[in-house]
């Protein structure tokens, strides 16, 4: 159920929150594509209520593709134009409730009516769960997964024709081309009626990463979804700022106690805990956000999706110039506005290193104790990350082949000299990093088409 592997590609993916279809589309062909992603997972494409918060893709109005990103025609050209860049699309799916009930009555961005119990050929009071009051206790299973999370009318998930109906939408996004699913908000879906809705589609092994925030003391965790799905494990992302805030020494105890490698989704943040303080880093961490990101790409563990969204000041505000109905296309000549990851030299540099290192086990593991760690990846790659506020210069040892090495994270096209016996030599910024990946001895900017 894992991430499948693009041959060639591997399986890295990157988060374009509330971008466009058409920024997507245009992204994947310029850089997304030519960097190594295998996937881009992009916000909510269903009707939703009007506003400009970000939050009203999370309000479900209808199932018609017709959001403030873009139009059905719009978002089939995006799938279309990411599958030639050789980037599969992941639709986030908000299939456990419709819009809030606090929200009232009014009309959706694709022009659908929409009320309490009131989903015209869609849904009506039989549709939803009994349970009319908000959430107040997640130590309650029957609370989390039958009430209203923050006020939003909870789906009947139980009942068939419930389960019809988001199957239907699933299958829609199928038949356009999309290449797996976020499944949003699904610790508040018992994992059963997943499973009986994946049951239902025309790709039932198609791929799933829930949305289920583990957090300790509560009754309903991660694991008891990987029956349907990977899992997203936020363990990681707090255990990653915890190591980058402190010493990165002990790193390799990041992984301890969190779910096996092969079914956990990882990030460095997403949507909600950059902006909700969910003890993770974000954006505003400059250089340590890029080496969070840097580190999360070089180890071995789980499914790493690198996050890119806009810089925000406002936790709801929507993008800068949003209306009611549309979101300004996403532009990364905009830097006051958008993060654009995805076109740091560091995050595409470290995209073709885990593409060149697939399959190979930590090896040459080095620290100095405190904020200097190195690692290699068997006879494939070896990286170096220097958490400290002084450069460091000194001889590694690796288990990579002799020869020359451009390092992939800095744009300068350096290149190292690996001796005989895999010692090479360098100086490491402070808050820096450099990775050298069998097949990149030649000196060319790595995000350039045709170097893998
Ligand atoms: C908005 C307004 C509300 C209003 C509501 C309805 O903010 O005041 O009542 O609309 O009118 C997002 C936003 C919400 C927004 C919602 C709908 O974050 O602010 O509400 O969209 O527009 C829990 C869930 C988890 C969820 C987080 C946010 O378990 O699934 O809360 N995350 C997903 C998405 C969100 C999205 C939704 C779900 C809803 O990623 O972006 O909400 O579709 C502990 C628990 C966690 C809990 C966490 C926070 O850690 O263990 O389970 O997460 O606390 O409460
Ligand atoms: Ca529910």
């Amino acid at each position: 159920l894992a991430a499948p592997e693009v041959p060639g590609r591997g399986s890295t993916a990157l988060n374009l929150f509330q971008w466009t279809w058409s920024s997507v589309a245009a992204e994947c062909t310029s850089t997304i594509g030519p960097a190594g992603f295998a996937y881009v997972q992009v916000s909510p494409p269903q009707e939703h209520i009007q506003g400009t918060s970000w939050w009203t893709s999370y309000q479900p109005v209808s199932y018609r593709l017709e959001s403030k990103l873009g139009t059905r025609a719009e978002f089939k050209n995006m799938v279309d134009t990411c599958r030639a860049a050789g980037v599969g699309i992941i639709a986030d799916a908000v299939i456990n409730h419709m819009t809030g009930a606090d929200a009232g009555s009014g009309t959706g961005t694709g022009g659908s009516a929409f009320g309490v119990d009131y989903f015209p050929g869609l849904y009506d009071g039989s549709s939803f769960n009994d349970c009319r009051s908000n959430i107040s206790n997640y130590g309650d299973r029957y609370q989390v997964q039958n009430c209203r999370l923050v006020s939003l009318q909870d789906l009947r998930t139980g009942s068939n024709a419930v389960r019809d109906r988001i199957a239907g939408y699933l299958n829609d996004l199928l038949s356009l081309g999309v290449a797996g699913f976020r499944m949003d908000a699904s610790k508040h879906i018992p994992a059963a009626d997943l499973e009986a809705i994946k049951s239902r589609l025309t790709n039932p092994n198609v791929f799933w990463v829930h949305e289920v925030i583990g957090s300790a003391g509560e009754p309903i965790q991660p694991s008891e979804y990987l029956g349907s799905g990977d899992s997203h494990e936020f363990q990681y992302a707090r255990n990653l700022k915890g190591y980058m805030d402190g010493s990165i020494a002990g790193i390799r105890g990041i992984t301890n106690g969190l779910l096996p490698s092969d079914r956990a989704g990882v990030f460095v943040d997403n949507h909600d805990t950059e902006r909700d303080g969910h003890g993770t880093m974000n954006y505003q961490w400059g250089q340590k956000y890029l080496l969070g990101n840097v580190f999360m790409l070089a180890y071995p563990y789980g499914w790493p999706t690198v996050y890119s969204g806009y810089k925000f000041t406002d936790r709801d505000a929507g993008v800068p110039g949003s209306t009611a109905t549309r979101v300004p296309d996403a532009s990364c000549s905009n830097t006051a506005v958008w993060t654009c990851m995805q076109r740091k030299p560091e995050i595409k540099g470290m995209v073709k290193f885990r593409n060149a290192v697939t399959g190979t086990a930590v090896t040459n593991w080095w620290d100095d104790g405190s904020n200097h760690i190195a690692f290699g990846r068997g006879a494939k790659g070896y990286v170096t990350i220097n958490n400290s506020a002084s450069a460091v210069t000194r001889t590694y040892q690796t288990s990579l082949p002799a020869g020359e090495y451009t390092d992939l994270v800095s744009a300068t096209g350096t290149r190292y000299t690996v001796d005989s016996s895999g010692r090479f030599s360098a100086t490491v910024p402070q808050y820096g990093a450099l990775a050298l990946a069998v097949g990149s001895s030649t000196p060319v900017d790595p995000g350039e088409p045709g170097t893998n």
